[in-house]
């Protein structure tokens, strides 16, 4: 990795700390993903992503700067990568899953303030974020009030922040909102890139993003079987790759596993034994390295068979309607699809309840953990009723609250092996 050193000097990044961060990445690789049994070949794509992800891939990426192509970074499934792509520019996300520089970051939020937020800030006041670095447009979005306020400061830590609002309310008053959001998106960034995005690039755009989600479309139907034949551990790492990887390279490589997991299904091969119980994870996104609750799950006598999540099914689920003539139709088809996500932000919020359950059934999942970071109160708020909508029907679910931090793992723990021996 020292090949890689002037690069990440280049960024001005923080060598010293960073190097602290990749030390701490890959004993985490090694001791949660390396360490589970029957994994399918075609994670060995996934290994090399994640041991090269500050690496070759923003070697990549700098290639592209140096052809003059863009980079747009982002903290929310709300930005859309199919007008990124069409304005020849590639779309990164941001959000980090560790702690880092906590005590420096207290100083700039409150200290009740959600993990992943802090995190973010973390990563920039540390400089041990290449991505972060590397990025020509940093868009921040107006969801929770954690979030809209931060971007508030973190304005004052970069010199390229976009913030795009965002409607809390699924109205046709919210919906126009978001189309005219977009719209104005769209022009910064054509004038961010200099192009012009037109039918064609639009098109192929949503064309290439729709690849993207299909694949894991495919890859969500696979854990359908029984027994289950890839790790919930090893299928949130493709949904986490999915924000950093090459578009094409990302859809063929996941496709690729799905060919080996259709293979282990007919011979009737799992990653554990047919009938482990098995666990739908709902709630905040789980971005690298947060592995913590699957880890503890998996490791518990069960396995997960899907994530309501924006990493995961959440922000993956709708494809957009490539059939528009002209850019206002495909512009339409783009808001129909974004304004189609239920992040606990919107209110009400019944279609996310409703989608919960769905899964459950569709997945076969014996039981809910609904994941809640500590501090984040529009997911923390939905879960009670989520509980009562889920315990109606008959599905035994439980609520966490946990952070970043590593205190509680025995607790965890403990709490989910006595959820695990009642469903
Ligand atoms: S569309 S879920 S990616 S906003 S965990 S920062 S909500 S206090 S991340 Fe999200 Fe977009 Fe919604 Fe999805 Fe706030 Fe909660 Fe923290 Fe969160």
């Amino acid at each position: 990795s020292n090949d890689y050193a002037p690069m990440w000097e280049s960024l001005g990044m923080d060598l010293k700390a960073h190097d602290a961060l990749l030390d701490v990445l890959g004993q985490g690789y090694q001791d949660i993903y390396l360490a589970q049994k029957n994994r399918p070949e075609g994670m060995s794509y996934f290994d090399f992503v994640m041991s090269e992800v500050h690496g070759l891939r923003i070697k990549e990426l700098l290639d592209e700067k140096k052809q003059n192509r863009k980079i747009i970074g982002s903290y929310c499934v709300f930005v859309p990568e199919e007008i990124v792509l069409a304005g020849g520019a590639t779309l990164v996300g941001l959000c980090s899953g560790a702690d880092f520089a906590i005590e420096d970051v207290e100083k700039h939020l409150p200290r009740n303030t959600c993990s992943l937020i802090k995190s973010s800030f973390g990563f920039k006041l540390g400089r041990v974020c290449p991505y972060l670095e590397s990025a020509d447009m940093i868009v921040g979005e107006n969801t929770c009030d954690g979030k809209k306020k931060a971007y508030e400061t973190f304005a004052g830590m970069v010199d390229n922040l976009y913030v795009m609002d965002l409607p809390q309310v699924k109205s046709s008053q919210g919906r126009s909102l978001l189309k005219k959001e977009f719209e104005r998106f769209k022009t910064a960034v054509e004038e961010l890139t200099g192009n012009k995005i037109t039918v064609d690039t639009l098109k192929e755009g949503i064309k290439v993003v729709n690849a993207k989600r299909a694949a894991l479309h495919r890859l969500a139907t696979l854990r359908k079987a029984d027994p289950v034949p890839i790790s919930g551990l090893d299928a949130l790492l493709a949904n986490q790759v999915f924000f950093y990887d090459n578009p094409a390279r990302f859809t063929e490589s996941v496709n690729k596993i799905c060919d080996e997991l259709e293979v282990r299904i007919k011979e009737n091969q799992g990653v554990f034994p047919a009938k482990t119980p098995r666990i739908l994870i709902s709630g905040c996104p789980m971005a690298v390295p947060n592995w913590k609750l699957p880890w503890i799950i998996e490791t518990s006598g069960a396995v997960i068979v899907g994530e309501e999540s924006c990493v995961g099914e959440r922000g993956t689920r709708n494809l957009t309607d490539d059939s528009g003539q002209s850019l206002d139709e495909l512009m339409e088809a783009v808001t129909d699809r974004y304004f189609k996500v239920d992040c606990a932000i919107f209110t009400p919020n019944q279609k996310r309840s409703d989608h919960i359950v769905e899964m459950a059934k569709a997945y076969g999942a014996n039981g809910v953990i609904h994941y809640g970071l500590q501090f984040c109160q529009p997911y923390i708020m939905e879960s009670i009723p989520v509980e009562n909508t889920l315990e109606n029907l008959g599905i035994p679910c439980m609520r966490i609250e946990t952070d970043y931090g590593m205190e509680d793992m025995g607790q965890l723990k403990t709490r989910v092996e006595a959820f695990i021996e009642q469903i």
